[in-house]
């Protein structure tokens, strides 16, 4: 087992930061604990575990060894006193708003979100008698009002950069506007990563992944978490989690532990790649606007150089046309894949409007900025001089 350091550097702790293998054997790669249930000493011990008395595990939708190792690993990245894995992003979502919301509170969610997330609000929440209320969160003007009108605001929920506008929101900004509040300020970090952005260290309360994107790294596994306070992740764990049942599987835990490894070197390939990608495209005849934070023109070019130690691996563009000229090159890539998800090793391109994004009814689509003609890419780590030839290629057919 292995003694981790605060004063690590993320490289080491992506690697060290959950404490090391198994302590029964000295397996470096931690065992995959595949088992559901778990053997009490006798029948006081199953019961001592059960009213808390005892230490240990009883089953694995409430707690699994090598879940606990993912929990441990994601928590020590992002800076947080503790983490619960979910099965999916989307878990860690709905989790992370029903901590702190009962039927008959509210939320505020910025309205530039995965499609996902949109959803979960439009239709979702309202079936539990929960409200969110969407707006633009690049006025904080807007954002006190939507507070001060909503009924039993709880919960302020933002991405950033936003999916898949990547649209740079102010983390500290926002943090202090919803702690003025009262409010639980929950940043969902998919697209920067613990590597490129901490929101804990900017004062929000709780930070969420999809970690099927970068965390897993290598498009082969579907899971979430949610890092707080000890507090919090006890709030979660009892009020919704442990009899919602989103459990993330142990088998998951352990691809997760493994992406995580790597994740500070993909981290730097994707935005170098990305980078060289980007400033391609500003010059294509076939490109209106190229929308990468990493681009002294973007709007969040400086919050995101404040906020971030890199500008990520995510490229949103215009293209000369609209949602059938989007289409169309969909079907003109070689090297990319069309597919939704992202941060992968492989580049996936998508066209949001008709896809990831499509659950938006098209006049809110258009006001969070996600227009017909928007391309949202997510570069891969392959070399950049393929992915381009690639791009170039398909733009062609416009
Ligand atoms: N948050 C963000 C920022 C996301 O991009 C996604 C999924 C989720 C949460 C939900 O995570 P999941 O349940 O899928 O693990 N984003 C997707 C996307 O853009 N295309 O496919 C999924």
């Amino acid at each position: 087992m292995t003694k981790v350091k605060e004063h690590w550097r993320i490289a080491t702790k992506a690697i060290h930061g959950f404490g090391g293998g198994d302590a029964a054997t000295g397996a470096i790669s931690l065992p995959i604990y595949q088992t559901s249930t778990y053997q009490f000493r006798d029948s006081q011990h199953g019961a001592d575990l059960f009213n808390g008395e005892a230490d240990g595990y009883i089953y694995s939708r409430i707690s699994n060894p090598t879940v606990d190792a993912f929990q441990r690993e994601i928590a020590c990245l992002e800076g947080g006193e503790a983490a619960q894995a979910l099965g999916s992003g989307m878990a860690a979502s709905f989790n992370a708003i029903m901590t702190d919301c009962k039927s008959g509170d509210s939320y505020i969610s910025s309205e530039t979100v995965y499609g996902g997330t949109h959803a979960l609000t439009d239709h979702v929440m309202p079936r539990f008698g929960v409200t969110g209320i969407e707006v633009d969160f690049t006025d904080l003007n807007v954002v006190e009002d939507a507070i001060k009108k909503a009924k039993n605001p709880k919960v302020l929920f933002f991405e950033t950069p936003a999916n898949p506008t990547l649209a740079i929101l102010d983390i500290k900004a926002l943090a202090e506007l919803g702690h003025k509040h009262g409010l639980t300020v929950v940043v969902d970090n998919t697209f920067a990563t613990p590597i490129l952005q901490r929101p804990l260290e900017y004062g929000v309360d709780v930070v969420m992944h999809s970690a099927t994107k970068y965390i897993g790294g290598h498009g082969d596994v579907v899971a979430g978490c949610v890092v707080g306070k000890q507090e919090y992740i006890d709030r979660l764990r009892n009020d919704v989690y442990i009899d919602t049942g989103a459990t993330m599987a142990p088998l998951n835990a352990w691809l997760l532990l493994r992406g995580l490894k790597t994740l500070p070197i993909r981290m730097k390939a994707h935005c170098e790649n990305a980078m060289k990608i980007a400033q391609f495209l500003v010059f294509h005849p076939k490109v209106k606007v190229v929308h990468y934070p990493g681009l002294s023109s973007n709007t969040g070019h400086e919050l995101a150089k404040r906020q971030m130690s890199g500008f990520g691996g995510m490229i949103a563009f215009e293209i000369d046309g609209g949602f059938e000229e989007g289409k169309k090159l969909m079907d003109a890539v070689e090297l990319a894949k069309v597919a939704v998800s992202l941060g992968d090793c492989d580049t996936l391109v998508c066209h949001p409007a008709s896809t990831t994004h499509s659950t938006y009814e098209k006049t809110v689509r258009e006001k969070a900025g996600i227009k017909d003609n928007l391309i949202r890419l997510s570069v891969g780590i392959e070399d950049p001089a393929d992915i381009m030839d690639d791009l170039n290629q398909a733009l062609r057919v416009l």
